[in-house]
């Protein structure tokens, strides 16, 4: 997405644009990561995410709007550790095809990836090397767009912990602007707390954006995935964004651009790509934000 342009499509926007390159990845050298449990790769999961929960936390304290582009979505434990550890009162929005909710216990597959969200609310069994990850995400501060591919074992736990979720079913039923507003409502009814929007792409059809590591069908269009970013654009609340899984050594050339370009594409319309086209000050001048 950097190799794609994304930096200068942002700057063209208005944005003073600081790329922080992948250096904290540089401070993880794990040789030796037997699993824990069935947990993989269990120590350079939680050393890389930590190490992105400190940059995140620190750009958010100075005001300034982080965009981490994944990478796999345990990268989240860390975005929103950062974005919470600023701001208790964010709220998160998770669009996705799946939950990521599972934990330690219940993870059939032992993917981190899998697990990030149970690890922020503090559910499930506490694995010593994730002790950083505080539980300060409220059950109730979270809310998420475009699940069809939840386990058995995750649909109990959002059950039981009464977190709100708009499936591809609701998106079908109601379409996307009401669904938007709904959780908008869930999460933040006075529109006054901070949002961290965790956008997982495969939560797009795969014919949109098929360079994923388990792409399901029956998932968002183009247009549906981008008014999510438009309208938490124009609320004005948006803190922190994450854009997960794009994943470019998957699938063939096209595949791969395609995916990359939506990619880009969906951070624009979060930055208020769609803002800056259509509102107008008194004078009716564009308002760059
Ligand atoms: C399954 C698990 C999954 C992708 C999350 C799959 C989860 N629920 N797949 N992200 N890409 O392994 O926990
Ligand atoms: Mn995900
Ligand atoms: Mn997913
Ligand atoms: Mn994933």
């Amino acid at each position: 997405m950097v190799e794609a342009g994304l930096i200068e499509q942002i700057t063209e926007l208005g944005w003073k644009v600081t790329f922080d390159g992948h250096h904290q990845f540089d401070a993880v050298d794990v040789k030796n990561d037997p699993p824990i449990g069935i947990l993989k790769n269990p120590r350079l999961v939680s050393r890389v995410t930590q190490a992105v929960a400190q940059a995140v936390g620190d750009q958010v304290r100075k005001g300034v709007l982080p965009v981490t582009l994944g990478g796999d979505h345990s990268l989240a434990m860390g975005t929103i550790s950062g974005s919470l550890s600023v701001h208790p009162e964010t709220c998160v929005i998770w669009v996705d095809a799946h939950a990521d909710i599972n934990t330690a216990e219940s993870t059939g597959s032992g993917n981190i990836h899998g697990m990030p969200v149970s690890f922020l609310l503090g559910i499930g069994s506490k694995i010593e090397e994730f002790s950083w990850v505080k539980p300060l995400l409220k059950a109730d501060r979270l809310v998420y767009i475009g699940l069809r591919d939840v386990d058995a074992a995750e649909k109990r736990i959002l059950r039981e912990n009464n977190i709100k979720a708009f499936s591809m079913h609701e998106v079908d039923k109601y379409g996307i602007g009401k669904v938007v507003e709904m959780a908008l409502d869930h999460v933040n009814p006075n529109r006054d707390r901070p949002i961290h929007l965790s956008f997982d792409v495969d939560a797009l059809d795969p014919s949109v954006a098929p360079s994923t590591g388990t792409p399901v069908r029956g998932g968002l269009t183009f247009r549906e995935g981008h008014y999510i970013c438009e309208a938490i654009s124009e609320t004005g609340l948006l803190v922190a964004l994450d854009l997960m899984e794009v994943n470019p050594s998957l699938a063939d050339d096209d595949s791969v651009r395609q995916t990359v370009q939506v990619g880009c594409s969906l951070v624009r319309s979060a930055l208020g790509v769609f803002v800056y086209l259509v509102r107008r000050d008194n004078n009716n001048q564009c308002i760059i934000p």
